[in-house]
């Protein structure tokens, strides 16, 4: 079975954008695939934190992982800190990674721009990202498109190791999909649905109920010459509703604006169909907040059972760049 892994940084509420993006992919890819899904709560710490809040956030997380549909007795689900490999292999990768290519990343040029002061941990989470994904030895990584240049960042990191050091890591590919990749915030289409970014009628939230969407998709802005087709560059608004729709309900953008004529109409069947996606999903999370103890026993099964892969893969990188195993294991192997 081809292996998946994917994370998921607990920075705020889950957004629609998550869940089209990533999240249910997530959950189709645990049908035929050895899956590992974790809650990159390490990932949140680039950015101004509350622990209060990042306590909140990385249980809320773990919650509507499970309440998306992912189903532990067929994929695991853990909490990155849980598992240390993930920050030891990350030295290891920052060592193989240059300053120029990580400078080069679209997403820290975003997050920095304008901030007095940028934290180290901004620039290199994309090693730490890398990391995440090889130690699982991930064959593919379910990503929304603003993933996409960290992913080869990881690929190429993966390849330059094996180069020098000797096969060590499964080189990964980005597994993007095709509809609603990159969900747009509905005040400004020319910017992703983001979790950390404030837009209270611009984010749909996973939570969201159905008169909160509604009450959303009716204000998305559009523009005013009032013809249904789909075309990102000059109608970023109506395409991003386009693609909304689409995804919902498994059709390509292009097909869906063939249906409508009037803004109006479109709007109305938007907010329809993202009600009823999400409608399961919120009470599955309702039920599941009653239950904490079980969510506490699958991120435990789940750090054990991740651990389980990346403590091998971490020891075969350390030994392939020359450190001394723990002296311990050293006389296990006598
Ligand atoms: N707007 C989006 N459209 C499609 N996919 C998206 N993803 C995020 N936003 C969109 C996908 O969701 C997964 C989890 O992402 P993440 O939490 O690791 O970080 P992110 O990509 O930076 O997502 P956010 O919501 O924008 O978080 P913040 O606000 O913390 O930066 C990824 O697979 C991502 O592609």
């Amino acid at each position: 079975m081809k292996r998946v892994l994917s994370g998921i940084t607990p920075s705020g509420d889950f957004t629609l954008g998550n869940y089209l993006g990533a999240l249910r992919h997530w959950v189709s890819f645990q049908e035929d695939h050895d899956a590992f899904y974790c809650v990159v709560d390490l990932h949140a710490l680039t950015t101004d934190i509350d622990p209060v809040v990042l306590r909140r956030n990385s249980l809320d997380a773990a919650l509507n992982l499970l309440a998306v549909g992912l189903d532990p007795r067929r994929c695991t689900i853990f909490v990155q800190s849980h598992v240390p490999e993930h920050t030891r292999l990350t030295w290891l990768l920052e060592c193989t990674a240059t300053m120029g290519e990580l400078r080069r990343m679209t997403q820290f040029k975003e997050k920095s721009h304008g901030q007095e002061t940028v934290r180290a941990g901004l620039f290199t989470y994309p090693v730490l990202m890398a990391a995440d994904i090889l130690l699982y030895r991930a064959d593919a990584v379910p990503v929304g498109e603003d993933q996409r240049q960290h992913l080869e960042l990881a690929r190429e990191l993966a390849l330059r190791f094996n180069n020098r050091y000797g096969e060590t890591f499964t080189v990964p590919e980005a597994a993007v999909p095709g509809a609603a990749a990159r969900v747009m915030d509905l005040q400004h289409p020319e910017r992703k649905m983001s979790k950390s970014v404030e837009s209270p009628l611009g984010t749909i939230g996973l939570l969201d109920p159905a008169e909160a969407i509604t009450r959303k998709v009716r204000k998305a802005v559009t523009d005013t010459d009032g013809e249904v087709r789909y075309d990102r560059a000059a109608k970023p608004g109506l395409a991003n509703l386009l693609d909304l729709l689409a995804g919902a309900t498994d059709r390509t953008p292009q097909e869906v604006a063939k249906g409508y004529t009037r803004y109006g109409d479109l709007k109305h069947d938007v907010a329809e169909a993202l009600s009823e996606l999400l409608r399961p999903v919120r009470e599955r999370r309702m039920a599941l907040e009653d239950d904490l103890p079980y969510v506490d026993t699958v991120l435990a099964e789940g750090a054990a059972a991740a651990h389980e892969v990346a403590a091998p893969t971490y020891a075969k990188a350390a030994d392939a760049l020359g450190l001394l195993p723990l002296p311990s294991l050293a006389r296990d192997e006598d």
